[in-house]
């Protein structure tokens, strides 16, 4: 049984291609820098916004046509599962990522609910075997029922911290029994609202104790998945304790936790956060946090997480660019958190919403080896602070002085006539080589 007979297999046509439903760009099998394109971008399918998603927002009811809606809950989710393992055979894509909601239907209990997971957790597996693709992360969802409307591990309720251990235990669980390779913690309503009724303090201590209870468990099961944080500023809370991700460095070092965590950097969150995705990702670099990505892009004008399909090519590029400078992905990958908008509801465009994201990837993945084979930036960069590696410059790094002698070294010899920072040239050439 096919869910998308309308779609075959997206097939490679190269830049010349006029046809839709083909990559432009995206050869899984074209080698860049020693890696086919494949190995580099790791893409993965958001079971969220991809299956479960239906178009509802807050001003408007479900709009997505699909060949499942008129299912019982049950057979729904199953539907589901063959709909997105055809999906992501037909566009080459070889691992998901998912929510423990996202799979299958709330029940009247949590054992019941449990009973469900378990259910579908099989007909996952088997999809799994039978197409070799793999789980790339899961998650729990700990913010779309009321009983989580104070949070989860940062409830003012201990019975919903409780609930959240227990339901991220199984979370954890089915990841480790489907062979997941990370394990995501989005802070979904873990912030406040209001000052006024929150005591903070507590709230981050909880957060701290969940979160080593989860490395704790992870040990105790073997799940030897990397576990990550997923930065967001806000939304739905005014105010997400993950801001950024600098905020979660502090917050991991507090807790004594920043071994065991990485950064899974969402390009949306970053911009909410006044950041572009390239800084979020550039912190995570030099602070040894790099981890996975969740690829999409926000609204120039909107102040939410629209979680669009990334089409912006200087975004890609330089993501590109630091996702290599980082090594590349290990456990990680580019996870396409995205959606298609509310009026595009037919089927075929969820396929065309993955090729505008893999092409865009694709090409920022070329573009960014290429930048980095010339060593554009990098001379650049390495001139600008070559003050650093000889003379005063050497013996502040290898901190062989201190005020007194650099104030002798200052009264001598003043400062030598600067360097014009040549921004503009700068930006000049990364447009030279995205248009050529
Ligand atoms: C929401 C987040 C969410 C996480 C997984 O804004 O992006 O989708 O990626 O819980
Ligand atoms: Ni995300
Ligand atoms: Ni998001």
């Amino acid at each position: 049984m096919s869910y998308f007979n309308e779609v075959s297999k997206i097939k490679f046509e190269g830049a010349t291609s006029k046809n839709p439903l083909a990559f432009k760009v995206y050869n899984s099998e074209e080698i860049i820098m020693g890696k086919t394109m494949k190995e580099h971008l790791r893409f993965a399918m958001s079971y969220w916004h991809t299956l479960t998603g239906e178009g509802t927002d807050p001003f408007g009811n479900a709009t997505m046509e699909r060949s499942w809606n008129d299912l019982s809950p049950m057979d729904k989710a199953k539907a589901r599962v063959e709909a997105g393992f055809e999906f992501m055979e037909k566009l080459g894509i070889e691992y998901f990522c998912f929510h423990d909601k996202d799979i299958a239907p709330e029940a009247e209990t949590l054992e019941e609910y449990q009973k469900n997971l378990d259910i579908i957790v099989d007909v996952i597996e088997k999809e799994m075997k039978r197409t070799g693709i793999k789980l790339l992360w899961g998650t729990s969802n700990m913010f779309s029922h009321p009983r989580f409307m104070h949070g989860a591990a940062t409830s003012c309720s201990a019975d919903v911290f409780a609930y959240s251990a227990a339901q991220t235990k199984k979370a954890m669980e089915i990841t480790k029994r489907l062979g997941g390779e990370g394990y995501v913690f989005w802070g979904g309503r873990e912030g406040y609202e209001t000052l006024l009724n929150t005591d903070m303090g507590l709230e981050l201590d909880n957060l701290g104790r969940f979160l080593q209870m989860a490395v704790d468990y992870a040990k105790e099961i073997g799940f030897t998945g990397q576990f990550y944080i997923e930065p967001k500023p806000k939304e739905p809370t005014k105010h997400q304790y993950d801001f950024d991700t600098t905020t979660v460095l502090g917050f991991l070092r507090k807790y004594n936790l920043q071994d065991k965590f990485k950064m899974n950097i969402e390009a949306n969150h970053a911009t909410l956060a006044g950041h572009t995705f390239q800084h979020e990702l550039n912190v995570a670099r030099i602070n040894g946090v790099f981890g996975s990505v969740d690829a999409n892009q926000g609204d120039m004008l909107l102040g939410w997480d629209t979680d669009q399909f990334p089409t912006n090519i200087y975004d890609s590029v330089l993501a590109m660019y630091e996702v290599l400078k980082a090594g590349g992905f290990t456990t990680g990958g580019l996870n396409f958190d995205a959606k298609v908008r509310r009026g595009s509801f037919e089927v075929e465009d969820l396929f065309l919403g993955y090729i505008a994201g893999m092409d865009t990837f694709a090409k920022g993945l070329k573009i960014a080896a290429k930048l980095l084979e010339d060593k554009v930036f990098e001379n650049f960069v390495e001139e600008r602070y070559s003050s650093y590696t000889t003379g005063i410059g050497k013996d502040i790094v290898e901190g062989k002085v201190g005020f007194k002698e650099l104030s002798d070294y200052a009264l001598k010899n003043g400062v030598q006539k600067l360097k014009s920072g040549k921004q503009e040239m700068l930006e000049t050439i990364l447009n030279q080589y995205i248009y050529n």
